[in-house]
């Protein structure tokens, strides 16, 4: 692949998409042909996957049901956007990937990791981002924020305990993948979390190109 793919992740309300839009401007100002797309999402398909899944109306759907349509939204994704992007050589910025399954429905859910392991493989045919941005707050700021933002979808309304243990596995993939997830302060203020992605972002992109 030779573009580059970069991933944000953290729980509801971390502040992923003003980050992530913060981050296009900036490489789109130095001239990085950048795609910047989410999940679930990013095609038709996949965002009417994601619909089906924020609805706060289908509270029928199972954990494992919720599990698969996570996993058929980031196949469609991949196939559909992701890989095509990266062989024209783009710079990826996506909101979300399957570091969120792994922790929303293995820790959140609690299903079984090994599985879980195995379905993100087979949605991602081993694609995995060279750089993940996790914005790291305390639940109840996280929510606080979603809250003030009005309706809350599907996941947001699940359990306190849910959202924590999301946060702790968030925490353990940072510590077990030190190399790629980069743990910022979510509290911090919007400029100076922008400032310290912008720098990471800029020497990757760097090191991309003359490796
Ligand atoms: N999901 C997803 C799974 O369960 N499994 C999966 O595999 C995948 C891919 C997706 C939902 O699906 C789940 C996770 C999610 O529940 P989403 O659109 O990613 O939905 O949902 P959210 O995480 O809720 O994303 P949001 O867009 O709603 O929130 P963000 O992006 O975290 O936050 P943002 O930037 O919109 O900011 C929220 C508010 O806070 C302010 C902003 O202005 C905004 O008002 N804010 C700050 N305020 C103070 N200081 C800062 N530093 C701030 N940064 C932002």
């Amino acid at each position: 692949m030779k573009g580059c793919f970069i991933s944000f992740e953290g729980v509801e309300g971390c502040g992923k998409t003003t980050q992530i839009e913060r981050l296009q401007s900036a490489l789109l100002e130095r001239g990085h042909d950048v795609l910047l797309t989410r999940e679930p999402g990013g095609t038709p398909v996949a965002e009417a996957i994601r619909a089906l899944l924020l609805d706060p109306e289908n509270k029928a759907i199972s954990n494992t049901a919720e599990l698969l349509l996570y996993a058929a939204a980031r196949a469609q994704h991949v196939d559909e956007l992701l890989r095509p992007a990266l062989a024209a050589g783009k710079v990826v910025l996506c909101d979300r990937f399957f570091d969120s399954t792994t922790v929303y429905q293995g820790d959140g859910r609690e299903l079984n990791p090994a599985l879980i392991a195995q379905l993100n493989t087979i949605a991602t045919q081993g694609l995995r981002p060279d750089r993940t941005y996790l914005l790291d707050l305390s639940v109840e700021a996280g929510l606080e924020r979603a809250r003030g933002r009005g309706r809350m979808d599907r996941l947001e309304q699940a359990p306190l305990a849910f959202h924590e243990r999301v946060r702790a596995g968030y925490l353990r993939l940072a510590a077990s993948e030190a190399d790629r997830v980069l743990l910022v302060d979510g509290l911090a203020d919007i400029e100076s979390i922008a400032a310290i992605i912008q720098r990471d972002a800029t020497q990757l992109l760097q090191e991309r190109m003359t490796a």
